[in-house]
C-alpha cells in the first residue's frame, strides 16, 4: 500500500480511509464558516477548481498575486480552525514517510466537479521547503502529473484514488504537477465531485 514514486514522494494508498467520515464532517463543518469559491489567478482567469481552506492561514489568489493570508478575504474572518482529525491524519501520513512533527499552518480544500482541472504549476509560495506537502484524495478519482523540476520536463501520469494520501517532500516538494480533467462518474459518498485536503507548512 506504499508506493516510493521518486525521492521523497510517497503514496500512502487507502491510508485515509479509517477517517473518511471525519474529514467529510471537517470539510462541512470549514465550508459552512468560508464558503467554497473560484479564485481568480493574477493573470485574470478564474480557476475550475473551487478552493476554501482550514487553519491559521489559508492560500488565496486574486489579480495581485498569491500569497498566504489569515484572514478569509470573501468573509473578513479568520479561517476557521483546523479540525482534529485534519491534524491528526497529516501528521500520521508524514510521519509514515519518514517527516517527523509536521504541523501544518494551512489545510487549503479544493473541490472538483467534472472536468475541473489543475494545470501545471510548483507550490513555491510556502516559505519553508523542508516540509512536506501532504495530499489527501477523497471522492472521484483523479489522474496527477507529476513532472520534474523544468515546466518542459516530461511528467508521469498517477492515477489516485478515494482515500489515498500522497506526502511530497525532500527533493519532490518543488516538481512541476498537475491534475488532469475529472472525468465523468458518480462516487458513493460524493457524487460528481473531488475533494483533495493539501496540508502546508507555510513558515
Ligand atoms: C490536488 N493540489 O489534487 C493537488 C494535490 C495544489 C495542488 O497541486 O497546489 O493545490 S497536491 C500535489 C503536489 C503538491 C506538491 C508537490 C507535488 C504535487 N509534486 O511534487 O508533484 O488538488
Ligand atoms: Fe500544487
Amino acid at each position: 500500500w506504499r508506493e516510493d514514486l521518486a525521492p521523497g514522494a510517497v503514496v500512502l494508498r487507502g491510508f485515509a480511509l479509517p477517517l473518511v467520515p471525519a474529514l467529510l464532517a471537517g470539510v462541512e463543518a470549514v465550508t459552512a464558516g468560508a464558503p467554497f469559491r473560484h479564485l481568480v489567478t493574477p493573470g485574470g482567469q478564474t480557476m475550475s477548481v473551487a478552493m476554501s481552506n482550514t487553519g491559521s492561514l489559508g492560500w488565496v489568489s486574486d489579480r495581485r498575486g498569491y500569497r498566504y493570508d489569515a484572514t478569509d478575504p470573501q468573509t473578513g474572518r479568520p479561517w476557521p480552525a483546523m479540525p482534529a482529525a485534519f491534524a491528526e491524519l497529516a501528521l500520521d501520513a508524514a510521519r509514515e514517510s519518514g517527516f517527523d512533527g509536521f504541523t501544518p499552518q494551512a489545510c487549503l480544500i479544493n473541490r472538483y466537479a467534472i472536468g475541473a482541472r489543475l494545470s501545471l504549476h510548483q507550490d513555491k509560495d510556502e516559505l519553508d521547503y523542508d516540509h512536506p506537502i501532504v495530499s489527501v484524495s477523497l471522492g472521484l478519482p483523479a489522474v496527477f502529473l507529476f513532472g520534474g523540476f523544468e515546466r518542459s520536463d516530461k511528467q508521469v501520469r498517477i492515477p489516485i484514488a478515494h482515500g489515498d494520501v500522497v506526502v511530497w517532500g525532500g527533493p519532490s516538494r518543488l516538481r512541476y504537477h498537475g491534475v488532469l480533467p475529472i472525468k465523468p462518474g458518480s462516487h458513493p459518498l460524493l457524487g460528481e465531485t473531488r475533494i483533495n485536503l493539501t496540508f502546508r507548512k507555510v513558515r
